[in-house]
């Protein structure tokens, strides 16, 4: 009875469709064809989310793997071993975990080897006549966990030095590109080349033993950060037409020389600014973009340019160190639009104005820090030793006293106090570095450090190939149907 009853009325439905797809022309293009399923797929994992959402999948809920949310709880689930930083979240219950391991810290978000930005201040060593830690000391320090002595130190720079010049092809490689091409992306060409002459990929194809992967991966690593400056240098020097590229003086440090190679190197102020740069750049624990991507891209024994490069693709995204340029670019337009000395209420209004074109505020807000970034304070506290009165200077100050209140009030960030990037562009563009699509250069030169670390390690210690488990979202459908 009841299939007799139905059959018309599923006939009566199916046939207007068959109609349909007759009579309308079906899209030729496979953009115009995704373009009609993007919004059926949407509605699908809204229904699949409303269904299944608070059901438990593993240590996760099946929403948590579609939303916002999955950065959050990746943040906080434990996946990855990163020896050289640890971050403090600031607050929340991931600190109880984090409180476990350091059992007498304060909130203080980045410490190397468990040591905080102060206290490195305090111990690296340091250029004679300078104040701020040598970003080789703290090299050390991430791949010994040991506070290296003045005369380790200056012979790292003098290694550096030494394996600082970079092949021919890859200088060509450079010089061809056209100034257009974003800097980061000339970087990251420059740096996936030199696995020409990787050290670890000969070895490989020359059968050598897992257990001494870690001493050809070394090598990479040290070859990897020594010639960094000869292609940012090149790169800056490409790029903003400054002329001649000079060579590296074997008897300076490894800041004082990049700074040479942007033009730079005889502005001691500038120079001391790019040591305590580098150092506060170099690591921010394991899981952010640049430091997870070049220690996933590892785990395939990619040698660590291939690693690095790959890490500075994602270093460039606007969400991670694009942000520095974002920042700058966000400034800039702002002060253009309300002059340099503009009210609270003038200020206020740009920042919600943005917030209400869709856009996020650059600088602020972090996946896991929930307290002022130390690293902004650090570069605050240079500025107001060296640039008190520096008009930019003073608008981020502003900038900083109104951004957490809006963005608590808009109700969305779970972190609404600034980050690394928020402060970093103001510094350069005080010593005439104002070229802002070059800052995310400096952030990868920085970053090699704890992501090249970190490397050695994994070769030395044996890690694991990473495999995360995926599913579709018709595997979820299928799993969860009928079920609780
Ligand atoms: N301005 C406006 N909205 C923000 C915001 C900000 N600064 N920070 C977060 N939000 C929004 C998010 O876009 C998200 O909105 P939707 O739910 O509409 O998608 C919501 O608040 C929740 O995000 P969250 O959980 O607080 O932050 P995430 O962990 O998802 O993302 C980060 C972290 C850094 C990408 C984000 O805070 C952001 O976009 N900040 C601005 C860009 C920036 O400064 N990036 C540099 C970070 C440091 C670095 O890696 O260099």
């Amino acid at each position: 009875m009841f299939l007799r009853a139905s059959r018309p009325s599923l006939l009566r439905t199916a046939f207007p469709a068959v109609r349909l797809s007759s009579t309308v022309a079906k899209p030729v293009s496979l953009k115009d064809r995704l373009a009609e399923l993007i919004p059926k797929e949407i509605e699908n994992v809204k229904a699949v989310r409303a269904e299944h959402g608070k059901k438990a999948f593993g240590p996760v809920l099946v929403d948590q793997l579609y939303g916002q949310v999955l950065t959050s709880v990746l943040s906080r689930l434990p996946a990855l071993i990163w020896d050289g930083s640890v971050l403090d979240p600031g607050s929340s219950f991931t600190r109880l975990f984090f409180l476990s391991a350091h059992p007498r810290s304060p909130e203080e978000g980045i410490r190397f080897r468990g040591k905080t930005i102060p206290e490195i201040q305090a111990e690296l060593p340091k250029a004679p006549g300078g104040s701020e830690p040598l970003p080789e000391g703290l090299f050390w320090l991430l791949v010994t966990g040991e506070i290296p002595t003045q005369e380790q130190v200056a012979e790292l720079s003098r290694d550096w030095a030494a394996r600082a010049a970079i092949p021919e092809f890859v200088e060509e490689i450079l010089d061809r590109c056209p100034p257009t091409l974003h800097p980061m992306s000339q970087f990251s060409l420059a740096v996936t080349a030199l696995n020409h002459n990787s050290a670890f990929a000969k070895a490989y194809q020359d059968g050598i033993s897992k257990k001494d992967y870690w001493g050809p991966t070394f090598e990479d690593a040290m070859d990897l950060i020594a010639k960094l400056p000869n292609i940012a240098g090149r790169i800056y020097r490409n790029v903003f037409a400054k002329g001649k590229l000079p060579s590296i003086d074997a008897s300076k440090d490894y800041s004082h020389n990049l700074a040479a190679l942007l033009g730079f190197g005889d502005d001691p102020a500038f120079v001391e600014l790019l040591r305590l740069y580098i150092t506060i750049h170099s690591d921010h624990e394991g899981g952010n973009v640049s430091a997870h991507t070049g220690k996933l891209v590892g785990s395939a024994l990619s040698d660590p340019f291939l690693a690095y490069g790959a890490a500075l693709n994602g270093l460039a995204g606007p969400l991670h160190g694009l942000a520095n340029q974002e920042v700058l670019i966000w400034l800039r337009k702002m002060q253009s639009k309300l002059g340099d000395d503009p009210s609270d209420e003038a200020v206020k209004e740009y920042i919600w104005s943005t917030l209400k074109a869709g856009q996020v505020v650059p600088g602020y807000g972090h996946a896991v820090l929930r307290k002022t970034d130390p690293r902004y304070t650090a570069q605050r506290e240079f500025a107001l030793k060296h640039l008190p009165d520096d008009k930019m200077f003073k608008l981020v100050g502003q900038i900083y006293n109104l951004v957490p209140d809006i963005l608590l009030e808009a109700g969305k960030a779970k972190n609404p106090w600034p980050n690394v990037d928020a402060h970093s562009g103001v510094l350069l563009t005080h010593y005439g570095l104002d070229q802002m699509s070059f800052y995310t250069v400096l952030f990868g030169v920085s970053r090699a450090f704890g992501v090249a670390a970190q490397l050695i390690w994994d070769r030395a210690l044996g890690a694991p190939l990473e495999r995360p488990k995926s599913y579709s979202t018709a595997a979820i459908q299928k799993m969860f149907a009928g079920k609780p």
